[in-house]
């Protein structure tokens, strides 16, 4: 079975990669270019962005949506991850959350999965707190301000670690149930 991963980020497409090694899932890297909406839900965007890529005759597809949201922070940066992430980066982040003692924040993940004309959308969250400096050179994004464990950033742990913990991991945990169940409906 082939998935297409599409993504500008080529960080994501190693977490998809890693997990689904051994599954008899091969992940193709695909930077195909559709309409992330404004919209306050990670789930719309995913699926709006779902039903542009299957007008354009796309299958097989996963997409990703994912944000940090930080409680003290009213839930910022969130929906806006990506454009805070390009624009401010971790030290605006940390510059923010200067003096701030509640430092909780969660990841969430949201995924659309195409497969054999059959959508799926899952979420995983992943709780933790934003660390008072960037730490780590492993991972992507906001990975070396974020801690699951309030020890090390998402940037100090290997890649397997950090699936079986993280947003992304949990979604995709939460993908590979849906497929198995749904590869064994489609078996004669
Ligand atoms: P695509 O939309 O093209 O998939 P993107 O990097 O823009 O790539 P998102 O909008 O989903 O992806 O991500 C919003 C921001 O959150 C972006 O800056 C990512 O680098 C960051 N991000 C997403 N997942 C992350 C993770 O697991 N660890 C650290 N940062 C992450």
């Amino acid at each position: 079975m082939r998935l297409s991963v599409i993504t500008s980020n080529p960080g994501k497409v190693r977490e998809y990669e890693r997990y689904f090694e051994g599954l008899g899932v091969e992940m193709v890297h695909a930077k195909i270019p559709y309409d992330e909406v404004q919209s306050s839900e990670l789930e719309e965007v995913v699926r709006k962005g779902m039903d542009e890529l299957k007008k354009k005759g796309i299958s097989d597809f996963i997409i990703d949506d994912s944000g940090l949201f930080i409680d003290q922070l009213g839930g910022f940066p969130g929906v806006w991850s990506a454009y805070v992430q390009k624009t401010i980066g971790n030290d605006g982040i940390l510059k923010l959350m200067d003096g701030v003692s509640d430092r909780s924040a969660v990841f969430k993940c949201c995924i659309g999965c195409n497969l054999r004309g059959k959508d799926t959308v899952v979420i995983g969250t992943c709780c933790g707190v934003i660390l008072k400096e960037g730490r780590g050179t492993e991972g992507f994004g906001y990975d070396p301000i974020f801690s699951h464990d309030r020890i090390r950033s998402f940037a100090e742990i290997p890649l397997d670690e950090k699936n079986m913990v993280s947003h992304r991991g949990n979604a995709i945990g939460l993908l590979r149930e849906e497929m198995i169940h749904q590869i064994s409906k489609d078996k004669p």
